[in-house]
């Protein structure tokens, strides 16, 4: 973690006012349809696995511990996953009330978790499962109804082609053949698009590592889109959203909030959001980390986030045998069984409706608005500001007897005498 914000900070202090070329671009109406449909899932899984989860120390181990590329490598021939399940993890996500996956197709390390003619280093040459468990899941997630997104490192801590650490010049690394690398990866998005069934977004990591080079964007997410036009282009650059793109993500915090230091740049756009953590402090396996955040604690980031009208997409590092480890599985249960008596109210919502409150958040589907008590009051009543629209009535999430409430040009107090609140979330509909 130290490593990644060291990397960041580095990042941004040599960043230059470099314009990125990026595409004209006009959304075709698949792709509006899918960031709708996106808007609406609001919950979903994010995995990183990869060889480095053998390691048990997250996934910039090779980094952290300064482990040369060519040793590093070496962890390909441990990597066998004969417990991996793509039923389980589906059946997981999706009796968590999550109703997407993105998963690492290739990490900064440049292992390719699946099947790949562009390099030998990838799960099926290069370690005894020779399986290609991204086959398994996309073929899953589609009998299933989940959709599939593929987390895809634009970072290359090994390749030569990449140049890691080689001075910047012209918007070049030198010494590398930055040509032969953009190349590899159109190469590999290629296949991922056209091989994988029902794939619908590719969420790209490690622009922030090189701010200044030329990413070549606008051949990049123009193959994306033309492959594929209902795919989401997403790009975890920490900056305002670039033409070409389809959705907004942020890093462990939530959108218009920067207590982790990701989001410094992170201007909010027009785009469909999305933010992401993790269930304990690693991305990556780290068998030392017992980190786990509560099932309140998601269950509050999920509705923050709703609130702000973002996805939430919440992080799993399953096990190098292929297992999610139980404390994961049954905290991801719990949220799932809240998600079910609950999920009307975050599903299918929008918010940013009213701005968050010391109190909690506000969702909105069509004629309701669903007032989120996360945090206490001190009163026995909720003031709910700025509500323009007439309100008919008032009651609990669940509950067919009414409440009391007063509508002022400046908001709506409902009164809640008698009323104990919920542990997680105390929930209000306004008709
Ligand atoms: O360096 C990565 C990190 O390993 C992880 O993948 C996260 C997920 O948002 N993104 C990067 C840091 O910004």
């Amino acid at each position: 973690m130290l490593a990644v914000l060291f990397a960041l900070c580095v990042s941004l202090a040599l960043a230059q006012d470099y314009i990125q070329p990026v595409p004209d671009y006009t959304p075709s109406s698949q792709n509006i349809a899918e960031r709708n449909k996106f808007q609406n899932m609001k919950f979903g899984l994010f995995i990183h696995w990869g060889i480095y989860s053998v390691l048990g120390d997250g996934e910039w181990v090779m980094r952290v511990k300064n482990i040369p590329y060519n040793n590093y490598k070496r962890l390909a021939d441990f990597f066998n996953p004969q417990e991996f399940d793509a039923k389980e993890w589906v059946q997981l996500a999706k009796n968590a009330g999550m109703k997407y996956i993105t998963i690492t197709s290739r990490h900064h390390d440049g292992f390719s978790m699946f099947n790949t003619a562009a390099t030998s280093y990838n799960i099926v040459d290069a370690t005894p499962y020779h399986k290609d468990p991204l086959m398994e899941l996309a073929l899953e997630c589609a009998k299933e109804g989940i959709e599939l997104h593929f987390y895809y490192s634009l970072l290359d801590w090994g390749r030569q082609d990449y140049g890691f650490g080689k001075p910047i010049v012209n918007h070049e690394p030198q010494n590398a053949d930055w040509n032969s690398y953009i190349k590899f990866m159109k190469t590999q998005l290629t296949e991922l698009i056209t091989k994988y069934p029902n794939i619908t977004g590719i969420w790209f990591d490690g622009h922030w590592e090189r701010q200044n080079v030329n990413w070549h964007y606008d051949e990049i997410y123009s193959l994306i889109h033309k492959l594929s036009p209902k795919v989401l282009v997403g790009n975890n650059h920490h900056l305002a959203p670039f033409r070409g793109e389809d959705f907004q993500m942020f890093e462990k915090d939530l959108p218009g909030e920067n207590t982790t230091g990701f989001s410094g740049q992170s201007k909010i756009g027009a785009l469909p959001l999305e933010t992401c953590e993790t269930i304990n402090n690693s991305w990556g396996f780290n068998i030392n980390d017992n980190h786990y955040k509560s099932v309140k604690q998601i269950i509050h980031y999920l509705v923050n986030a709703a609130g702000r009208n973002a996805n939430f997409l919440l992080n799993v590092g399953p096990m190098p045998n292929g297992k999610i480890q139980p404390e994961f599985t049954d905290t991801l249960g719990k949220v799932g069984e809240w998600m079910k008596k609950y999920g009307e109210s975050i599903y299918d919502t929008r918010g940013n409706i009213i701005a968050p409150q010391p109190w909690g958040v506000v969702t909105q589907k069509m004629d309701t608005l669903y007032v989120h008590i996360l945090n206490g009051l001190k009163e026995q009543y909720v003031f709910i500001p700025d509500v323009k629209r007439k309100i008919l009535k008032a009651r609990l999430f669940g509950h067919s007897s009414e409440l009391k409430f007063k509508q002022q040009p400046e908001g709506v107090f409902v009164y809640l005498p008698n009323i104990t609140l919920d542990n997680i979330d105390t929930i209000i509909q306004l008709q």
